[in-house]
């Protein structure tokens, strides 16, 4: 039986993600085969021409679940009604740009389009913020969004890319399916200081260390070419990782949106208890469990080692420095 449509608004759907992006939604493959899907697509004005472009494609496509497409770069009008928000847009690191001056850029991006959601959203909408730097642009977006009254617990940052490329890694060296391998949480920020934790994923449902039997590995190699992968697909692409982001994505609003009581990682605001020592509203990158569609649970009782706590702890620091960083921006 079909089911009400879902209003998904998308930015930055001009760009190489949302291109890998909007056939899949289009299709079913976020929100299910009954469920049709009415996709609201922002973008800088400049990029209008192209939208229009994958505008057409997608018509030619003939999705059954396709309800409608606006292409649009007026922000009021593309968060209108939307039951979920991907923020995949945002303006790239160039040469010579410090780390700072993105923040800010991304900034002031992300304040407008929180205060946009929160005014023009669905009353139950999600956002996943992808754009990068993701954790802090949530945090500014989330900030922004809660001075017009949305609660921040609708606010997710992307890490399930990292959670699959760890998968992967994993699979790879046990020579096993990847689906196998389960419970990997990617904790803290999306960057090279992020801790993907095999110690408490399992594979075939044994503790994965046990199986790997190579700690060294774990310590070292794995976690590195987690932590490098998306520099390893720019040097051999030319380009960021963009279909396998997009897979992400989805995968993302599947567990968020239809609870099946697997872990999986995304970032979210620290709650005040969250039971990890994270200060409270850092975006941070936790396992989590969906309880009911749209909500979300922190696993808890994950008792770390010195070496896990050590890494937690330097992906902490880096995302206070971000928040630092912007602090003009969440006054
Ligand atoms: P592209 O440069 O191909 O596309 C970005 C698009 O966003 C462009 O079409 C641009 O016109 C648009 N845009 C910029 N500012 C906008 C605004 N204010 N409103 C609406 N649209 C705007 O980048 P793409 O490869 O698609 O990557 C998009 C973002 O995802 C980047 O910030 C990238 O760093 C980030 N990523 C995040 C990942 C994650 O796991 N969280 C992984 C993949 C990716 O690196």
């Amino acid at each position: 039986m079909p089911t009400s449509p879902v209003t998904v608004a998308v930015t930055g759907a001009a760009g190489q993600i949302g291109y890998a992006l909007l056939f899949r939604i289009a299709s079913g493959e976020a929100f299910g085969p009954d469920t049709p899907v009415r996709l609201r697509l922002l973008e800088l004005p400049a990029a209008l021409p192209a939208l229009d472009g994958v505008r057409m494609e997608l018509d030619d496509c003939a999705f059954p679940l396709l309800d409608s497409v606006i292409g649009t770069s007026d922000t009021d009008e593309a968060f209108r009604g939307a039951d979920w928000a991907l923020l995949v847009g945002a303006v790239p690191r160039r040469e010579g740009m410090e780390r700072k001056d993105l923040l800010s850029i991304n900034g002031g991006i992300f304040t407008g389009q929180g205060e946009a959601i929160a005014r023009n959203a669905a009353d139950g909408c999600r956002v996943l913020v992808v754009g990068n730097p993701c954790n802090t642009n949530a945090l500014i977006g989330s900030t922004a969004a809660a001075r017009h009254g949305m609660p921040a617990d609708r606010w997710f940052a992307m890490t399930m890319l990292d959670e699959s490329r760890a998968r992967s890694q994993l699979a790879a060296k046990a020579d096993v399916p990847v689906s196998d391998v389960r419970d990997l949480a990617i904790w803290g920020n999306h960057s090279s200081t992020q801790f993907p934790d095999a110690w408490h994923a399992t594979i075939g449902g044994r503790p994965a260390p046990e199986v790997i039997g190579d700690d060294a590995w774990l310590e070292g190699d794995f976690i590195a070419s987690v932590q490098q992968r998306g520099a390893a697909i720019i040097k051999a692409r030319g380009q960021s990782s963009a279909a396998s982001a997009a897979n992400a994505v989805i995968d993302t609003v599947r567990n968020v949106a239809q609870p099946s009581g697997d872990i999986f990682s995304a970032a979210i605001p620290a709650p005040p208890s969250g039971g990890y020592d994270v200060p409270e509203g850092l975006v941070f990158g936790f396992p989590l469990r969906a309880i009911a569609p749209g909500v979300v649970e922190i696993e808890q009782g994950v008792a770390h080692g010195e070496f896990a706590r050590g890494r937690i702890r330097a992906t902490t620091d880096e995302l206070l420095e971000e928040r630092a960083a912007v602090a003009e921006l969440l006054a």
